[in-house]
């Protein structure tokens, strides 16, 4: 059942067997069972990962225990488990016995345990306790709203806050983007769907062609992977010139304020310069373009409205006044034209996908990886890049095209 020539060549050419290669021979061997010329690499940037997957059930319980373990601020338990899920993304079919679990990789003894309970009994008595338990519940409201992290969440669980309410009746101090949050909550904690983020993207080219028709606008994060619902809507700005993208936000920020389209807005100047230094931190996950975080109104049909703005001393039940329009978590970046494919790769997301590319390109290349540039540290040059399929060859990687990115 095994194609071994990979291997026979590698070793008849007297080349080093790559860790990689050796790891898939003995996952090719054990997942056999599943199909025979099935292999799951190790890395989630190596590995094609579809939205839909037949093993949700699994998936789902194994990233509540790792949103869960994050909650703790356990990022190490927090990554385990997600790697778990995200191998599981990528099987092709559903699991249905333990055997096929046995060298699979990323897959620890925790997961292990988690998921052959879900195959005996249909569910995860550690994963029902979580979602009972009322940190979790707690945790999860409070981390939903815009501008609350989990330092935060955290601190106020054990201050006595538990639930929306209670923000609102304690009196908290909040920052101006919490306040947003808050006013905005239902609203912002309803997903945002594909529609409406095909409409925010229309206004906001609009704005842009109006300033310079040159400019240009793309939808990036989950939607780009094909998601048909979002947490927010994030677009990456560029012009084919070099250097004529700068001063374009501040100008696209204008017209959508004078339109009243921004409810809040914050903005964030690019901090990164040509570099001439390799990349200090490779694993960073921040980007250091030019950037507006805001809360949009993004019109509705009138039958399709939404919240009336939550004011601090609206009660709760007073909140779900039909408008016709609702506010929508949208992020504006802004990245130069030499940087833009690396941008787009970084924004495209997932998360996962991007946190396992920077791995990649550390452990396996001695590369830097950022949302800016790729540096190689042997040849010690910055490799430059206009598309995403050159970014991937560069890393020698096969090209995965966004839609298998949902790792
Ligand atoms: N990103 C990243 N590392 C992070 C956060 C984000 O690399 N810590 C990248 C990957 C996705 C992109 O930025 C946009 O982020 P989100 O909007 O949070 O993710 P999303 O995939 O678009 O999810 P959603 O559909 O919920 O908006
Ligand atoms: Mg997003």
């Amino acid at each position: 059942l095994l194609d071994m020539s990979w291997f026979v060549e590698s070793m008849s050419a007297n080349k080093p067997v790559d860790i990689q290669d050796r790891h898939r021979l003995k996952v090719k061997a054990a997942c056999a069972s599943l199909t025979p010329d099935y292999m799951v690499p190790v890395y989630a940037c190596q590995r094609r990962t579809p939205l839909q997957h037949p093993n949700r059930l699994f998936t789902d319980a194994l990233e509540i225990l790792s949103e869960n373990a994050e909650f703790f601020e356990s990022e190490g338990r927090s990554l385990a488990f997600y790697k778990a899920s995200s191998v599981m993304k990528a099987l092709p079919i559903r699991l249905t016995s333990t055997v096929d679990l046995c060298g699979l990789p990323c897959i620890g003894e925790h997961s292990q345990r988690v998921i052959k309970e879900i195959l005996e009994d249909g569910v995860s008595s550690e994963v029902e306790g979580v979602l009972q338990s009322e940190r979790y519940q707690a945790m999860k409201v409070l981390t939903s709203i815009f501008g609350v992290g989990v330092k935060t969440a955290d601190r106020w669980y054990r201050e006595g806050i538990r639930n929306f309410g209670d923000i609102l009746s304690s009196g908290q101090k909040l920052t101006k983007e919490q306040e947003a949050g808050v006013k905005y909550f239902k609203d912002l904690s309803s997903p945002v769907t594909e529609e409406e983020a095909n409409s925010i993207t229309d206004t906001v080219r609009k704005a842009v062609a109006s300033i310079d028709t040159r400019a240009k606008v793309t939808i990036t994060g989950g939607f780009r992977r094909g998601k048909q619902r979002g947490h927010d809507v994030d677009l990456l700005i560029t012009h084919p010139e070099e250097g004529k993208e700068a001063g374009l936000l501040a100008q696209i920020i204008t017209i959508l304020d004078s339109q009243g389209l921004l409810l809040y807005y914050k903005t964030k100047e690019n901090t990164y310069t040509a570099p001439r230094e390799p990349p200090v931190k490779p694993h960073s996950t921040l980007d250091r373009f030019e950037r507006c975080f805001s809360v949009f109104k993004l019109s509705l049909p009138p039958f399709r409205g939404s919240q009336e703005p939550v004011s601090l001393s609206t009660p709760l039940d007073k909140t779900c006044i039909a408008t016709d329009w609702k506010a929508v978590r949208v992020d504006l970046v802004v990245s130069p034209c030499s940087q833009y494919a690396y941008a787009l790769l970084g924004w495209t997301g997932s998360q996962h996908f991007e946190r396992e590319l920077r791995r990649f390109a550390g452990s396996e290349k001695q590369m830097a990886l950022n949302s800016h540039a790729l540096y190689d540290r042997k040849q010690n040059e910055f490799l430059s890049a206009s598309t995403e399929e050159e970014i991937f060859a560069h890393l020698g990687l096969p090209f995965i095209p966004p839609h298998e990115r949902n790792a």
